[in-house]
């Protein structure tokens, strides 16, 4: 997937319009938006096709697919379906589960984005220990886009010598939750940013600032 300018919009405002406003200053900067629970559970899985007419972006639908292969395997096709260009689903539950996503990946063209370890501190309890497996179960799998930590670089480039560099990782964490985006960039080909841009007076400022500070 080619990211504009490496950064993703992780947008969670949860008014449709209000996202929309938002998302429309910053389209200048931005190709790539993620769409997660809080705005699809608010607005309607509509909202995917809503922003790819409106901007012709691409979506990232961020849903953390984390079920048994057979559910996994609906998930996806009704989230690919509804317009999005890729899914995230979560490693944890282990390899058929990954399997099933992949696979509704491969039938209708579209990107599957492996989460490997979180960014939040909660993290450090239980997925730290198992991220570097839940990266090779990936690469067993022929996963090829991942979604690693910006919070903790020493993870990212770890996680980036389990997956190689040919693979595509985007990294959550930037700005509000304390990663840097020049040093995530050291180990990631995209930066997810949320809260920095959305909840900024001028989003397209703050947007334009993260990008200077990448050059
Ligand atoms: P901000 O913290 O506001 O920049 O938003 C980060 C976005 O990335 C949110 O949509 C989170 O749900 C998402 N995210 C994480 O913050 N940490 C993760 O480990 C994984 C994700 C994700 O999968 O996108």
């Amino acid at each position: 997937m080619k990211v504009k300018n490496n950064i993703i919009l992780a947008m969670d405002l949860m008014d449709l319009n209000e996202a929309l406003e938002v998302t429309e200053q910053v389209s200048d900067y931005i190709d790539t938006i993620k769409i997660g629970y809080p705005l699809a559970l608010s607005a309607g899985l509509e909202c995917i096709s809503v922003f790819k007419d409106s901007f012709s972006c691409k979506v990232i639908a961020d849903f953390k697919v984390a079920d048994i292969p057979e559910t996994n395997e609906k998930i996806c096709k009704a989230t690919l379906d509804a317009g999005a260009d890729a899914i995230i689903v979560h490693g944890f539950v282990g390899a058929d589960s990954v399997a099933a996503c992949r696979d509704v990946g491969q039938r209708l063209g579209k990107d599957v984005f492996l989460l490997t370890e979180m960014s939040h501190p909660g993290a450090e309890t239980f997925l730290k220990e198992v991220s570097d497996d839940i990266a090779q179960i990936g690469v067993e799998l022929g996963i090829k886009n991942y979604v690693a930590p910006s919070t903790r670089l020493d993870r990212l480039a770890e996680i980036r010598k389990v997956v190689g560099k040919d693979s595509f990782i985007i990294s959550p964490g930037v700005g509000t939750q304390g990663g840097d985006p020049r040093e995530t960039l050291k180990h990631a080909d995209g930066l997810i940013v949320g809260r920095s841009i959305y909840l900024s007076d001028d989003p397209k400022n703050a947007t334009k600032t993260i990008i200077d500070s990448i050059k």
